[in-house]
C-alpha cells in the first residue's frame, strides 16, 4: 500500500500530529481559516469544528486573506517553535475557495520551506484540483467520507452545489461520493497520504462504516478517523444522540482489522493552534491592530 511513499513524505509524517500518533505530543499544528465558502450542506453541520469540513462560513472564527495567513503563521511560529503543520480546513471547504487556499500555501511555503501542509476537504472538487494539490507538493490530505451509498448519504447531506446546480438528498450524495472516491484515487496514486474522516451517526451510517473503511483502504488510504457525532444545536441532527465513547472505540477497533485507525483526534476548533490537546488559538486572534502592523 505504501510502496509509492517517498522518504520526504515519511519524514513529514513524523512531524504530523494527526497522521502520526508518536508526533501528537511534540508537534503542533495551526489551522488557517482562509476558506469561508462551502459547497455542500451536511445535516450535522457545526461551525465550531473544522477538520470534519462540514461547516459554512464560521460565525466565531475570523476569516483571513492569504496575506493575513502568512502574517499569522510568522506570529505563531515565533511563539511556538515546535509548530510543524499548517492545515487549511475551512471554515467552509478548502477546495471551494481554491484560489485563497493555494495562495496561502504558496506564500507560507516561500517563507518557510520546512512547513508540512495539510488540507481537509469534503472532496467534492477533488477530481478538479488533485493535479494542482500534487504539484503544490502537499503530502497530507483529509477527505470526509461518511457513506459510499447514495441512499445513506442522502440522509446525511441536505444538498450539494455542483457546477452551478443544486442537488438534494441521494442525488447530491451520489455526486459527492463519486468525486470523493475518484479524487482519493488520484491522490493516493501520486503518493499522497490520505486520511478519511467519518462521522459516526447512530442509526444512519454506523453499521455502514466498515464498508466505507474497506472501500477506501482498497483505494490506498493511509488511515481513517472515525469521529463521534456531536449534535450541534441548530443543525438538522440537533436531536440525534451523541455517539458514545464505548461504541465509537468498538467501531474503531473493528475497523482497525482492515485499516490503521486514528484514536487521538480532538475534533479541533476552526482556528485551532498548538498541540492537539492544548488549544492556544485565543492567544493568536488577529485583531485589526495586528493586521495593520
Ligand atoms: Fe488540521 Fe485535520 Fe490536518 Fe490535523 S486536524 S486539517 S489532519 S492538521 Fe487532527 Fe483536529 Fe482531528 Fe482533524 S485532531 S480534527 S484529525
Amino acid at each position: 500500500n505504501l510502496k509509492n511513499i517517498s522518504a520526504e513524505t515519511m519524514e513529514k509524517t513524523g512531524r504530523h500530529p494527526c497522521f502520526s500518533f508518536e508526533a501528537h505530543n511534540s508537534y503542533a499544528r495551526m489551522h488557517l481559516p482562509v476558506a469561508p465558502k462551502c459547497n455542500i450542506s451536511c445535516n450535522y453541520c457545526n461551525r465550531k469544528f473544522d477538520c470534519v469540513n462540514e461547516s459554512r462560513p464560521g460565525v466565531t472564527s475570523e476569516i483571513l486573506t492569504p496575506l493575513d495567513a502568512l502574517y499569522k503563521y510568522r506570529l505563531v511560529k515565533e511563539k511556538i517553535p515546535y509548530l510543524s503543520v499548517v492545515g487549511i480546513a475551512g471554515p467552509g471547504d478548502a477546495l471551494a475557495n481554491w484560489e485563497h487556499t493555494r495562495r496561502s500555501i504558496e506564500l507560507i511555503k516561500e517563507a518557510d520551506s520546512e512547513v508540512v501542509f495539510c488540507l481537509s476537504t469534503n472532496g467534492l472538487m477533488l477530481p478538479y484540483y488533485a493535479k494542482e494539490i500534487i504539484e503544490l507538493g502537499l503530502k497530507h490530505v483529509t477527505v470526509t467520507v461518511n457513506s459510499i451509498e447514495p441512499a445513506i448519504g442522502g440522509r446525511i447531506y441536505k444538498f450539494v452545489n455542483y457546477r452551478e446546480k443544486k442537488y438534494e438528498g441521494a442525488a447530491g450524495a451520489e455526486i459527492l461520493l463519486n468525486n470523493q472516491l475518484e479524487g482519493i484515487s488520484l491522490l493516493t496514486g501520486a503518493g499522497i497520504l490520505v486520511k478519511v474522516n467519518i462521522v459516526m451517526i447512530k442509526g444512519i451510517n454506523d453499521s455502514h462504516i466498515p464498508h466505507v473503511v474497506r472501500k477506501v483502504k482498497n483505494l490506498g488510504v493511509f488511515i481513517s478517523n472515525i469521529m463521534p457525532l456531536l449534535p450541534a444545536p441548530g443543525s438538522n441532527f440537533a436531536d440525534y444522540p451523541q455517539t458514545g465513547k464505548k461504541e465509537l472505540n468498538e467501531m474503531r477497533k473493528l475497523c482497525q482489522l482492515d485499516l490503521q485507525q486514528m484514536f487521538h483526534c480532538k475534533q479541533c476548533r476552526a482556528d485551532a493552534i498548538g498541540l492537539l490537546a492544548d488549544d492556544r488559538s485565543s492567544e493568536f486572534r488577529l485583531t485589526e491592530k495586528k493586521k495593520e502592523a
